[in-house]
């Protein structure tokens, strides 16, 4: 008896698991446009047009190679609307008798997938260096798990940046010489933008009608949609961008998003790009001269290091993760996140770089966005939902564990060993977003003060049990106690009437 094959949208890899498993002359691959997963949050149109552009196109391969596909397109009118119903319509059609499909990266799709009444064989997701069973055995028995011990067994496992069984350079990390502020370069390289062709367009239309009033700009569109186009950005990015990636990796300037960033995490994501090909071609242009070794070894660490622990965190904590609150923060998301007025200019800069693109680089997303909710204390479910609506690259296996674990705190330090908070200094020195803030970076109090300076101690003296013999926090209680008691009355009267206008709508 035939089997179904279930490719799903972020599965676009012609060697994926099922696809292996499978076999071309018997078996039909089934993928499918649905509203249960382009509408089970409201993900930014470019996030939803990618995807379905990338999945047609994918589908037109996998016929060019001789697999048979059924692919459901969103409007069609005997679509059930579902991946579970898709696969169960496929099944009464052709008389198939079970599902073969490579595990998802979503709790609510795994439980989906078990739930139907066919048998399903799901098979290891293994685009990823590092198995869920490698994982679990690397977290048993550790009373932490620090991503850099995850990061040393990843370089050892794949030889990357490797001498003689030590890391290349003598060190494995190379942040000191990281992590300067940038400097406006109008001779900086701009990332790709890949035109629309016929079928990108059609799915722009189809997008623009259907999702309209999701939260983000559809067009300009000009994200590569094939691995053809993931290739061109990648070897865009090595070429340009990857000798400066180290230095410019935390900066922030208002005139340029991107700035020395590789934007490959939708491509990675989908699987139009290997992780380990996209670390090879770097480490190549390290030994080709081409690129230093501290953007090299912290562009590598990103992949094999962060985003492979993100992994191994979401599916060791089950489905529960996205549900934490350990610093029991209940305050809602406040408007300015969905691009209302805000006087705060690195918000509104990060917020609408997000409207406008569907992206922002990680430390956009963790320092600005993500220290303002951590700060103000808001409920992290909101946060994680925002996360994962509005950024292209976004499935909750590698959102949440950001968002809840490194960004929120809400996992209670299971990711991050400290809160990720900053007063407006940080921003300041990293970004000039500050030059044109109607707040004072440099106000600690009174009405021109920086709202990131009052809301900085109120987090802290809010969590002081919780934080203060935290080795790397205590310097931060005692600058406090040497505060004028005045002064400290004060900075938190303050933030407790920043807050309060927020809560109540006002532009803040
Ligand atoms: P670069 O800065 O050029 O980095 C290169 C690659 O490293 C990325 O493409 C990505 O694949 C990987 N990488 C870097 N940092 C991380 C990280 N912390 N976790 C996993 N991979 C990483 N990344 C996502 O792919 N999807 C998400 O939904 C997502 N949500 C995030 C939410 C929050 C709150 C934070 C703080 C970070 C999040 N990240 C997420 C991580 C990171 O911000 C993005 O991977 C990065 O900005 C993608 O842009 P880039 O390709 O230009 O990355
Ligand atoms: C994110 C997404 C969207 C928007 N739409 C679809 C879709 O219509 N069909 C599909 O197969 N996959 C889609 N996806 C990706 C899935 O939601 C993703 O596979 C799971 O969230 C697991 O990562
Ligand atoms: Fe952001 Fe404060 Fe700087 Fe304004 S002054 S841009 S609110 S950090």
């Amino acid at each position: 008896m035939s089997r179904l094959v279930l490719v799903l949208g972020d599965q676009l890899t012609l060697t994926v698991a099922a696809l292996r498993g499978a076999d071309r002359a018997r078996d039909l691959v089934v993928m499918a446009e649905v509203m249960g997963e382009a509408a089970s949050v409201a993900h930014h149109p470019q996030k939803i047009a990618l995807i379905f552009a990338a999945m047609r196109k994918f589908a037109a391969r996998l016929c060019a190679e001789g697999w048979r596909v059924a692919y459901t397109r969103l409007d069609d009118p005997e679509s059930s609307g579902r991946i579970g119903g898709e696969l169960l319509r496929r099944a009464a059609e052709t008389g198939a008798g079970e599902v073969l499909a490579t595990i998802p990266g979503e709790w609510r799709l795994i439980e989906a997938l078990d739930a139907l009444p066919l048998p399903v064989t799901l098979l290891p997701d293994d685009r990823f260096l590092c198995s869920r069973a490698e994982f679990e055995d690397w977290a048993r028995d550790r009373k932490q798990l620090r991503m850099e011990y995850f990061y040393r067994e990843m370089r050892r496992k794949t030889g990357l940046l490797m001498r003689e069984g030590g890391p290349e350079g003598g060190q494995w990390n190379y942040d000191a010489e990281n992590r300067r502020p940038a400097a406006p370069d109008l001779f900086r390289a701009k990332p790709p933008r890949f035109e629309p062709d016929a079928v990108t367009e059609e799915v722009l239309e189809l997008v623009e009608a259907r999702f309209g009033g999701n939260f983000g700009r559809l067009r300009p569109f000009g994200w590569a949609t094939d691995r053809e186009g993931a290739l061109r950005a990648l070897e865009h990015f090595i070429a340009e961008a990857l000798p400066r990636f180290g230095a410019e990796q935390d900066a922030m300037l208002r005139g340029d998003p991107t700035l020395s960033h590789a934007l490959i995490s939708p491509y990675l994501n989908l699987g139009l790009l290997a992780p380990l090909e996209v670390c090879q071609r770097a480490e190549a242009a390290w030994r080709a001269g081409a690129a230093p070794l501290n953007a090299v070894e912290g562009f590598i660490r990103q992949i094999i290091g962060w985003r492979e622990y993100v992994r191994g965190i979401y599916f060791l904590e089950g489905p529960g993760y996205t549900a934490c609150n350990t610093l029991e923060h209940r305050r809602a998301l406040p408007p300015l996140y969905w691009g209302a007025e805000t006087r705060m200019a690195c918000l509104s800069h990060a917020v609408a770089q997000t409207r406008d693109m569907a992206y922002a680089h990680h430390i956009q997303r963790l320092m600005v966005t993500g220290n303002f909710a951590l700060l103000a204390g808001i409920d992290p479910h909101q946060v994680h939902q925002w996360y994962l609506e509005v950024y292209i690259d976004a499935y909750e296996w590698v959102e949440a564990p950001n968002t809840i674990g490194m960004s929120q705190f809400a996992d209670g330090g299971l990711v991050a060993s400290k809160p990720y908070v900053s007063s407006g200094n940080y921003i300041n020195g990293m970004s000039d977003y500050c030059k044109g803030c109607s707040y004072s970076v440099t106000a600690k109090q009174g009405p021109a003060a920086c709202p990131f300076n009052l809301l900085y101690w109120h987090f802290l003296l809010r969590h002081r049990a919780r934080f203060e013999r935290n080795p790397r926090m205590g310097p931060v209680y005692r600058t406090w106690e040497k505060m004028e008691s005045g002064k400290r009355e004060a900075v938190l009267a303050e933030a407790e009437a920043f807050l309060a206008r927020m809560e109540a709508g006002e532009t803040v």
